[in-house]
């Protein structure tokens, strides 16, 4: 399969995620990329390709304008006003519940202000190169798109920072922009086709769901652990189903904690079904790994082994497929993940 990176990622390495009340160590770190980059080197049959750079009016036909705006100052804002911070990180957060009964709040100008407007929670901290690397992230995702747009049967773009938790006016979840949203909609315009994407991270693709939730042209489906007890808590339940011309183009299966590979397998395959129902002309996968029975902060059970029958199942509904890493925290089997996922596919 052809495989899109680059060392672009590398500009984006906090030193902490602030969780829980303490900084910790990131679990989203550069290393992740060099696992799975490496296991699919040794795994051999790959081809892989430099990214091309594109336009930021593709993430605008996406999300906010301001939020490109924000993320490209932000850095250098805050250390105008606070000289020498490494990791920026909100502390005010712009609840709308702060304003109810009044009109909604105009971005702030306070750097301090804006952080809390465009971003809804704590650990995605913004350094100096945070910005150059989530635009990198989607030039992966856009230049994998390509290349399955013009013929490719599926391509893997290693995205990273991920992207699924950005919506359209906010980052978070350690995403900063949407890949496969920006990806999705991208192939939807150029082909006039109905696109599918299949979430299969741990956590629901918030950003991607809300993103699309009004719209029938690109269909969201996304297995997930129960926001019952799983980030990002707020959304992601069997209920939500789409509004308008959305309605009926989203589909969500929230999961009990330890799931295994064969329970998993058969929500896969309803999954499918569903998105082979809606007759899409191309599908984007939010690859997230942390389905891993071993992440060390998810709660899902499956096996390198299940990660294989998940990348055969995908490969079988037929689709131009583009394969976009998202989550994945456990270091020591990252990469071997992935190479089952895609030689299986
Ligand atoms: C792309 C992606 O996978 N983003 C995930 C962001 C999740 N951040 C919050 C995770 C909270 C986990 N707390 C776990 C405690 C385990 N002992
Ligand atoms: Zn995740």
């Amino acid at each position: 399969m052809k495989v899109v990176d680059s060392d672009t990622h590398r500009l984006h390495s906090p030193l902490a995620e602030v969780e829980g009340g303490a900084a910790q160590s990131p679990r989203e770190h550069p290393g992740r990329v060099d696992a799975i980059r490496d296991a699919l080197k040794a795994a051999g049959g790959h081809d892989f390709v430099a990214p091309r750079h594109w336009g930021v009016e593709h993430i605008d036909a996406v999300h906010h304008p301001g939020l490109a705006r924000f993320l490209e100052g932000a850095w250098l804002q805050f250390n105008e006003r606070h000289p020498g911070t490494r990791d920026v990180v909100p502390d005010v957060f712009a609840m709308g519940g702060l304003r109810a009964g009044m009109t909604p709040a105009a971005e702030p100008q306070a750097i301090e202000g804006r952080l809390g407007y465009w971003c809804f929670e704590t650990t995605t901290p913004i350094t100096e190169g945070t910005y150059a690397a989530a635009r990198g992230s989607v030039d992966i995702a856009l230049t994998a798109t390509a290349l399955v747009l013009d013929g490719e049967r599926a391509a893997y773009g290693l995205c990273r920072p991920p992207g699924h938790h950005a919506t359209h006016a906010l980052y978070g979840g350690y995403c900063f922009f949407n890949n496969a949203a920006i990806a999705a909609h991208h192939a939807a315009a150029v082909t006039g086709l109905r696109v599918a994407v299949l979430d299969v991270d741990f956590h629901h693709g918030n950003g991607t769901q809300q993103i699309f939730y009004d719209r029938g042209d690109v269909h969201y489906v996304s297995l997930h652990g129960d926001p019952a007890r799983a980030y990002p808590f707020t959304v992601g339940f069997a209920d939500e189903v789409g509004v308008g011309r959305g309605r009926g183009f989203n589909d969500n299966h929230p999961l009990p904690a330890r799931t295994d590979d064969d329970s998993y397998l058969k929500v896969l395959e309803r999954a499918c079904q569903q998105i082979a129902a809606q007759r899409p002309g191309l599908l984007v996968v939010s690859l997230g790994l942390d389905t891993y029975e071993l992440d060390p902060i998810c709660d899902l059970a499956l096996t390198t082994k299940g990660f294989a029958r998940c990348g055969a199942l995908v490969a079988a509904l037929g689709l131009p497929t583009v394969v976009l890493q998202e989550g994945g925290y456990y270091v020591g089997a990252l990469g071997a993940n992935a190479a089952a996922w895609l030689s299986a596919f």
